[in-house]
């Protein structure tokens, strides 16, 4: 006989200890977008990075797919409440596509077609911790998921990771995008539960 009563535990035992605070798992793949899906040409289709002086680095569809690949194998976490474990996606490192940037600047404000922004310190996005993916489970990227490519930053809540990204400016100051001049919190840890502003 078990000497532990399920009936007399202390607190609920998280999921995982890969689940931060008041996150729940799902299995599923949740649509959260604040409008329309976008639906992108992939003739027409630009990234482009803007540094503060204005000097603009663009890539064409087919100069973005020539660069490195890589395979992040990640958690997400969505602000309400749901986190998915081991999610498989493929794109580039955004250390690769700031390589040729010349920059002194220290936030990122990210902007996608159709006209979500999101902003972030500029160092979220190096060290190995961002990439701009355009596969999910090795398919195309769902453009309800943000197809054909969106921003994945896994290590901060999931609004930070832009569908349909189209461009991010780097600036000498923060600039809140959609959901931080909504109240969101304006960094967005999920492992410190920084929800909405004040947490
Ligand atoms: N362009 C754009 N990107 C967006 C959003 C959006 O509304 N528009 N929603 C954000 C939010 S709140 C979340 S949780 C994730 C959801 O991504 P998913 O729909 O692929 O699950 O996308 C983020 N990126
Ligand atoms: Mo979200």
């Amino acid at each position: 006989m078990s000497i532990f009563s399920p009936g007399f535990q202390g607190r609920p035992r998280p999921q995982s200890d890969r689940t931060p605070p008041g996150q729940y798992l799902t299995e599923d793949f949740p649509v959260l977008s604040a409008g329309p899906t976008p639906r992108v040409d992939l003739t027409r289709w630009q990234f482009s990075i803007t540094n503060e002086t204005g000097r603009q680095y663009s890539w064409s569809w087919p100069q973005f797919m020539s660069l490195t690949q890589e395979r992040p194998h990640v958690d997400i976490h969505c602000v309400t409440r749901w986190s998915k474990l081991d999610t498989n996606w493929q794109g580039v490192s955004l250390d690769d596509l700031l390589e040729t940037v010349e920059t002194q600047a220290e936030f990122a404000l990210v902007s996608s077609y159709g006209g979500y922004t999101t902003n972030l310190p500029l160092e979220d996005l190096t060290g190995g911790k961002a990439w701009i993916v355009h596969t999910y489970g090795g398919q195309d990227l769902d453009p309800e998921h943000g197809g054909p490519a969106r921003l994945l930053v896994p290590h901060l809540y999931f609004w930070k990771s832009a569908k349909w990204v189209k461009g991010i400016r780097l600036l000498d100051y923060d600039e809140p995008g959609f959901w931080e001049s909504a109240g969101y919190h304006s960094y967005g840890d999920p492992w410190r539960e920084q929800r909405y502003q004040g947490d």
